[in-house]
């Protein structure tokens, strides 16, 4: 029999208070004994299984999704985010055959300095949507998250009650990366999303920085939650922030707050007045709301359905999606054929010596860019990158 030992951690506090029942047991060096406990003996011997999930095909992904299944969702997700070129060209046949399936749902992207309330925003508007009979998906983009289960444990416990709806479903950021291959992850991730039914898409920004236009160029309708004090340096606002809102929302009016929002929603207009609207046939203005209170969500889903009505009217709703798309073709090509440049051992050779004669004023940066680009063989670099999208690195 293996011999067990608990002790006291050096943290529990000294006295012995009752109320403080905590002893650490030792672990065990190279235990043989599998009496004890719950230690599966096959693990020791070796033996135990591995668990493999059931390799799902192309046609199994295809079917999965449109049935909305959660869970083939989850998975096709997975394998757009994947780093592995054969889950690369996988991913990209299923979203093929989906495509027909896209493009129907309201895309809504939403931004704020940390702390502004959004992710409560999302909850509260997410789960009134559900109750009205709609399909949420929140998605967040966070380019800077490295870490995976930290930031899906946080964002899911901040909106529980909507990570348990089951007309909701919610996919943090993929982890890592360059902000351009998580774009390219995230938007593939909102159609996968609209290929099983979500009918409305929710994208949070996490971090102020650039992914705020990353997702306005995802988005139908983009809405800047802010605080009071409107004139206290803007809260670090940046004002072309602003030029991208078609709504601000002045979150936390409740309590004593309330007055204070008032008089910040003033502020908010009397500056938008001076902007250019984000979007043509649209007029942004500043309301109040209050995620914790549910007060102004009401308001703010016809503020959106009135956008809606708007914009497609006036025919500016399908041409930015049509601008979106294209843009999404134009900023991919430029980032391959960037990473192809800057990762060809040919150019990489050349590069100090070009760099040092542009510093030491021998030869104009025009004349380097020239020279560079002329050794640079297009085809040979192609060669080879494997894996064109992987741009994980
Ligand atoms: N009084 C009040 N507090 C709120 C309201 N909305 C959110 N909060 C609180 O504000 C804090 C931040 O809320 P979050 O929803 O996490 O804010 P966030 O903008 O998503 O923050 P990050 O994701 O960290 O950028 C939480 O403690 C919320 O409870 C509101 O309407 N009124
Ligand atoms: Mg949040």
């Amino acid at each position: 029999m293996a011999e067990y030992k608990s002790f006291k951690p050096e943290w529990a506090p000294n006295d012995n208070d009752k109320a403080f029942a905590c002893s650490v047991m030792d672990g065990i060096d190279n235990i043989k004994d599998t009496t004890v406990g719950n230690i599966n003996p096959k693990i020791i011997q070796g033996q135990r299984k591995k668990i493999r999930r059931k390799i799902l095909t192309v046609d199994d992904y295809v079917d999965g999704v449109t049935r909305g299944e959660r869970m083939v969702l989850s998975r096709a997700i997975t394998l757009i985010e994947s780093n592995n070129p054969a889950h690369f060209s996988k991913a990209q046949q299923v979203l093929q055959r989906l495509l027909v399936r896209t493009g129907k749902a309201l895309r809504i992207g939403i931004t704020g300095v940390p702390g502004a309330g959004k992710s409560t925003i999302i909850e509260a508007f997410g789960n009134m949507l559900c109750e009205n009979g709609h399909k949420v998906a929140v998605l967040t983009i966070d380019p800077t998250s490295s870490v995976t289960k930290g930031s899906i444990l946080g964002d899911k416990t901040r909106m529980g009650t909507l990570s348990r709806n089951q007309n909701a479903f919610i996919r943090p950021s993929p982890a890592g990366g360059t902000l351009g291959g998580v774009a390219r992850k995230s938007r593939e991730t909102m159609l996968m999303c609209e290929a099983a039914g979500y009918d409305i898409i929710i994208i949070e920004t996490v971090g102020v920085g650039q992914s705020e236009v990353t997702v306005r160029s995802m988005v139908d309708f983009f809405m800047l939650v802010v605080l009071t004090g409107a004139g206290d340096e803007l809260q670090g606002i940046k004002k072309g922030i602003m030029e991208l809102a078609d709504a601000i929302v002045i979150n936390k009016a409740d309590g004593d707050n309330l007055l204070k929002a008032k008089v910040s929603r003033g502020e908010y207009e009397r500056m938008i007045e001076y902007i250019r609207p984000a979007t043509e046939g649209w007029k942004t203005h500043a309301y109040l709301c209050s995620a914790l209170k549910k007060t102004g969500l009401l308001e703010l889903w016809q503020v959106i359905n009135a956008f809606v009505s708007a914009t497609k009217a006036k025919g500016s709703f399908q041409k930015r999606r049509d601008n979106q798309l294209l843009a999404w073709v134009h900023s991919m090509i430029d980032e391959h054929l960037h990473n192809l440049f800057f990762d060809d051992p040919v150019i990489n050779g050349r590069m100090p010596e070009v760099r040092e004669a542009v510093l030491m004023g021998k030869i104009s940066p025009t004349q380097a860019v020239a020279e560079l680009i002329q050794v640079f063989d297009i085809e040979r670099a192609a060669k080879k990158r494997v894996d064109l999208f992987n741009t994980s690195q």
